[in-house]
C-alpha cells in the first residue's frame, strides 16, 4: 500500500504464486488489442470479471431467475435464498454486525445518494455544515451540494498537501456543532491515497459526529472491517472489485437507517399501502424499492468467494509491489510528474507528462494494447488542486504484472517519440 517503504503485507510465497495464476481466470485478458496482448490499466474505473463470476450469473439465470420475496412457488424460494445468501456473505465481507445493515443498491454513486437524500432530509437543516474532502469523486461532492441547496446548509471541504494527504489538523478544526455529517473517500480514485479513516472517524465521533465513507476503490484492494472502522455509511459498488456492474451496497449502522426516511418508494419496501396511510418494511427492505438487479447480486455474491479464495492481504501485498516498481519505472522518463504522492496509497499511478495533454497519452498507449484512463477521473477539485487540467492514470489489480509495467513503460516512450 506504501509506495516509500517496504510491503506491510502477511501474504505467504504460497499466496502470491496463487495470484500470480489468477490472471487466466479472467477470459478477457486473453484477447490481442491492435495486435498487441491487452494491458489493462483501467481498473479504478472498473475491473475485469473472473469465469466464476460470468459462470455465476449465467448459472442464474438459465436455472434460477425469477423475482424474489414475492413468489411462493420453486424458483422464487431459490431465487430468493440465493440472493439473500449474497448479504449473509457482504456482512461478512464487511464483517458488519447485522445483515440488516447491509442494503443493496445501483453502486456507490446510488448508495451516497441514498445517505444524502434520507439522513440529510431528516437531520440536516439551514445553517448546518456538511464536510467532504477536497479528494473527493464528484459522487461524494454533488449529492452533498444538491442538498445543501436546498436546505440552505453549507459545504465546507478538508484541504489535502500537495502530496494528496488530507490535513487532519485542519479537518479537526473544522468540525464543529454545526457539522451533522462527514463523507471521505477511503481511497482517492484520482490520487490513490489511502486516507487514515478510523482517526477521522474516531475524531468526528469525539463531537458526536457521523461519518460515511466512499468506499469504492477501496474493497478491491484492502480489508475492510466497519465495526473496526466504526465508520456509520459505507458505501461501494460491485463492478470495481470483480463483479458486474449495477450493483453495490450501502452499509449503515442499524440506529441510523431505523431512523432515516424511505429513499424511494415502491414495491417490497412497504408492509401494507393504503390511500390513507403507507407502512414501512423492516430493514433493509424500507431502502430497497423494487426489484431489485438479482442476477447482479448473484455476480456480487461470487466476486465475494473469488476474493476471499485469493486473500486481500496477498492482493495488497502484490499491488503494493507493482505500484512500487511501476513508480520507479516511470520516474526515469523525462518530464513525467506523479501527481499524488501519499506515503499511503493503492493501486494508482496518476501522472503528467510535460508538454504532452494527458488525453494525447491514451489513444498511443491504445495502439499498444495498453489500456489507461484520461482525463480529471471525476475529480476536478482534485485536478484544480494540483493545476492541471486532466492527468493519465494507471490503475492497477491483483491479475497485473511486471511485464505488463515494462509494456506500459516502453509505450510512454512511444508517446515522446511522438508527440516529444
Ligand atoms: N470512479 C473511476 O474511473 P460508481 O460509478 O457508482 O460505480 O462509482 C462512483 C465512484 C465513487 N467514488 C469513487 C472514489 C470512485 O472512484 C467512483 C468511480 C471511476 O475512477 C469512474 S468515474
Amino acid at each position: 500500500m506504501t509506495t516509500a517503504s517496504a510491503p506491510t503485507g502477511v501474504a505467504s510465497f504460497h499466496d502470491i504464486l496463487r495470484i500470480a495464476g489468477c490472471r487466466h481466470h479472467f477470459p478477457l485478458l486473453r484477447q490481442l488489442v491492435n495486435g498487441k496482448p491487452l494491458v489493462y490499466f483501467d481498473n479504478a474505473a472498473t475491473s475485469q470479471k473472473p469465469q466464476v463470476v460470468i459462470d455465476a450469473m449465467v448459472r442464474y439465470y438459465e436455472t434460477e431467475n425469477s423475482n424474489i420475496h414475492r413468489g411462493v412457488h420453486y424458483l422464487s424460494e431459490r431465487a430468493t435464498q440465493a440472493y439473500e445468501g449474497v448479504r449473509t456473505k457482504v456482512r461478512d465481507f464487511m464483517h458488519a454486525e447485522d445483515q440488516r445493515e447491509i442494503v443493496f443498491v445501483r453502486g456507490a454513486t446510488e448508495a451516497i445518494n441514498l445517505v444524502a437524500h434520507s439522513f440529510g432530509r431528516r437531520y440536516v437543516h439551514a445553517g448546518d455544515e456538511i464536510l467532504v474532502s477536497e479528494m473527493e469523486h464528484h459522487s461524494n461532492i454533488v449529492p452533498w451540494q444538491i442538498l445543501c441547496e436546498e436546505l440552505g446548509a453549507t459545504l465546507k471541504v478538508i484541504p489535502m498537501n500537495d502530496r494528496g494527504e488530507l490535513l487532519v489538523e485542519e479537518y479537526e478544526r473544522l468540525l464543529s456543532e454545526k457539522t451533522k455529517i462527514v463523507a471521505v473517500t477511503h481511497v482517492s480514485n484520482a490520487l490513490g491515497t489511502v486516507n487514515p479513516i478510523k482517526e477521522l472517524v474516531a475524531r468526528a465521533h469525539a463531537r458526536g459526529i457521523p461519518v460515511l465513507v466512499d468506499g469504492a476503490q477501496a474493497v478491491p484492494h484492502i480489508r475492510v472491517d466497519v465495526q473496526d472502522l466504526d465508520c456509520d455509511f459505507y458505501a461501494f459498488s460491485a463492478h470495481k472489485m470483480f463483479g458486474p456492474t449495477g450493483v453495490g451496497v450501502l452499509y449503515g449502522k442499524r440506529k441510523w437507517l431505523e431512523e432515516m426516511p424511505p429513499y424511494q418508494g415502491g414495491g417490497d419496501m412497504i408492509k401494507s399501502v393504503t390511500f390513507e396511510k403507507t407502512t414501512y418494511n423492516d430493514l433493509p427492505y424500507k431502502f430497497e424499492a423494487g426489484t431489485p438487479n438479482i442476477g447482479g447480486g448473484i455476480g456480487l455474491g461470487a466476486a465475494i468467494d473469488y476474493l476471499h479464495e485469493i486473500d486481500l492481504n496477498a492482493i495488497q501485498q502484490l499491488e503494493h509491489d507493482l505500484l512500487f516498481y511501476a513508480t520507479e519505472k516511470i520516474l526515469t522518463i523525462p518530464g513525467v510528474r506523479i501527481i499524488g504522492t501519499a506515503q499511503q496509497k493503492a493501486g494508482v499511478l496518476s501522472f503528467t507528462m510535460q508538454g504532452i495533454h494527458p488525453h494525447d497519452i491514451g489513444p498511443i498507449l491504445d495502439l499498444e494494447g495498453v489500456a489507461i484512463r484520461t482525463g480529471h477521473h471525476c475529480a476536478q477539485p482534485v485536478m484544480k488542486h494540483f493545476g492541471v487540467p486532466a492527468t493519465a492514470r494507471a490503475s492497477f489489480a491483483l491479475y497485473n504484472t511486471k511485464e505488463e509495467v515494462d509494456a506500459f513503460i516502453k509505450a510512454l516512450h512511444k508517446v515522446i517519440e511522438v508527440l516529444g
